[in-house]
């Protein structure tokens, strides 16, 4: 590691001991910052980096709510609002007994940058709760989305903060957080994006990510003159993004072999179909079962507490969570004579993983631009808000498909090296690093 990294780094862990995403996040975008801004005075003198790697506001709170049995229950809420130098604070909330400081801090680090790549004027934050929606009835469900909210809302506003969904927060919990803010504030008003179509959400926000990262997959494949057509994709994850995902692979002509969840993953190398899909869209969404039926629906086979990288392919698409490939489930994706990896969960390859992925030169678009279609179209559901106006299907979606095409450029104009070789790393981080600190600049000592 460079010794500059390394000493900044030394920093950020003394001041935010034990979480250890959040490291890992700081040093991925460090290093490709840290030579930049030696080269840019200007952002050194005014310790922008020092200053993106620390939250303007981070509120932690309890939730107690009733369970169906009456019992008192205690989650922890959470909202780090982390940049605000080019919008309001934007990003998801997530309900996974997972979460903790750490990841959400890493979650809204990240968030500052693609939010930035997507052009729209966005500030980036991350928020939610160590509630396990797993087994829990829709009425526990709304319970505890209405204690959540009752603490969250004085935090939040259209013009503030605006929250959407992450993992464990969909259409369902969106509704309730929706029902409750409205209720306290008196107002209705475009505070959270992934809403209803019915009540102020966007066409296409729930497709967003998934054909967002798909859409980047088809720029990145372009610039080798390769296409979808006829690949074979590992996909990870079967929920929002990874559902989506499947359908616009498929869609352009590639082939999708495995889906997972934190179980287990299945591989149908016939190809997941539309009818297999929608087969796994009332599964995950309305049944919310395990994904192991679909191996016993279709007869395919199932590796439970496995992960998919394990399958050649042409194409992976990590879209569960991070750090769900390492180091040798990337060589062995290499290996097995993968040319593209493209990321529509957050962080999902470890820095080893990464490297691997360097240095095989293969293409390797990092989530920070791969899956900012998703927050992309919140921000168009936020203006058609403010316009009380709403787009068509198609007029989203071309619109989706632009921003893609942009970030794409963007990725490029800073990540192109001499030899011809695309650094999607470099190109994000700095890409996205540029806008913000020019407006962390200009706006002085905030
Ligand atoms: P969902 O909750 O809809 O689905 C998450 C999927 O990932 C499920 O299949 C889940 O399995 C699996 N998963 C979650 N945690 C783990 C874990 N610790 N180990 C193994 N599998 C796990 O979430 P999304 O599809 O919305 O999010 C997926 C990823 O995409 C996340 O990294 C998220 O941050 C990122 N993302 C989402 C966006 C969005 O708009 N929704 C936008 C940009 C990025 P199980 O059901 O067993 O938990
Ligand atoms: O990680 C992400 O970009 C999201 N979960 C979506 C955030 C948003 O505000 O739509």
């Amino acid at each position: 590691m460079d010794a500059r990294v390394q000493q900044f780094m030394a920093m950020i862990k003394a001041k935010n001991p034990g979480e250890n995403e959040f490291h890992q996040a700081v040093q991925e975008v460090s290093e490709s910052l840290i030579p930049f801004i030696e080269e840019n005075p200007k952002y050194k003198h005014a310790k922008i980096l020092e200053r993106i790697a620390e939250p303007e506001r981070t509120v932690i709170f309890r939730v107690p709510w009733l369970d169906d049995k009456g019992d008192v229950q205690i989650n922890r809420g959470f909202r780090i609002e982390m940049n605000s130098a080019i919008g309001p604070y934007k990003g998801g909330l997530r309900f996974h007994p997972t979460v903790n400081l750490g990841i959400l801090k890493f979650l809204a680090f990240e968030q500052v940058f693609k939010n930035s790549l997507t052009t729209l004027p966005m500030g980036g934050a991350k928020g939610g709760s160590d509630f396990d929606p797993k087994g829990k009835s829709d009425n526990e469900v709304m319970k505890f989305c209405q204690s959540f909210m009752t603490e969250l809302f004085r935090h939040i506003g259209p013009e503030t903060d605006v929250p959407a969904g992450d993992i464990g927060v969909g259409g369902r919990e969106i509704g309730y957080l929706f029902g409750q803010y409205k209720r306290l504030k008196n107002e209705f008003s475009g505070v959270l994006t992934g809403k209803g179509i019915e009540w102020g959400g966007s066409l296409i926000r729930p497709e967003a990510t998934g054909y967002g990262a798909t859409y980047f997959a088809q720029e990145m494949l372009a610039t080798r003159g390769e296409s979808l057509e006829g690949k074979t994709v590992c996909i990870s994850g079967s929920g929002n993004v990874a559902q989506y995902a499947t359908e616009k692979v498929t869609e352009l002509g590639g082939k999708v072999v495995t889906l997972s969840d934190s179980n287990g993953f299945i591989w149908d190398p016939k190809g997941i179909d539309r009818e297999k899909l929608n087969f796994i869209m009332d599964l995950k969404n309305i049944r919310r079962g395990r994904i192991k039926e679909y191996a016993v629906k279709y007869g395919t086979e199932y590796f439970a507490d496995q992960r998919p990288w394990i399958i050649k392919c042409d194409i992976a698409m990590p879209n569960a969570t991070q750090n769900e490939i390492n180091r040798e489930e990337a060589e062995t994706l290499v290996r097995n004579g993968c040319i593209c990896v493209v990321e529509g969960a957050n962080m999902p390859s470890t820095i080893e993983a990464v490297e691997v992925f360097l240095n095989a030169g293969i293409l390797y678009g990092p989530g920070k631009a791969a899956n900012a279609g998703g927050v992309a179209t919140s921000g168009l559901e936020m203006t058609q808000n403010s316009m009380r106006l709403p787009w068509s299907r198609e007029e989203v979606d071309e619109r989706l498909r632009i921003i893609m095409q942009n970030i794409h450029s963007t990725c490029v104009r800073y990540g192109k090296q001499d030899d011809g070789f695309i650094n999607y790393v470099k190109g994000a981080n700095i890409g996205g690093f540029v806008k913000v600190a020019n407006a962390m600049v200009a706006q002085g000592l905030v």
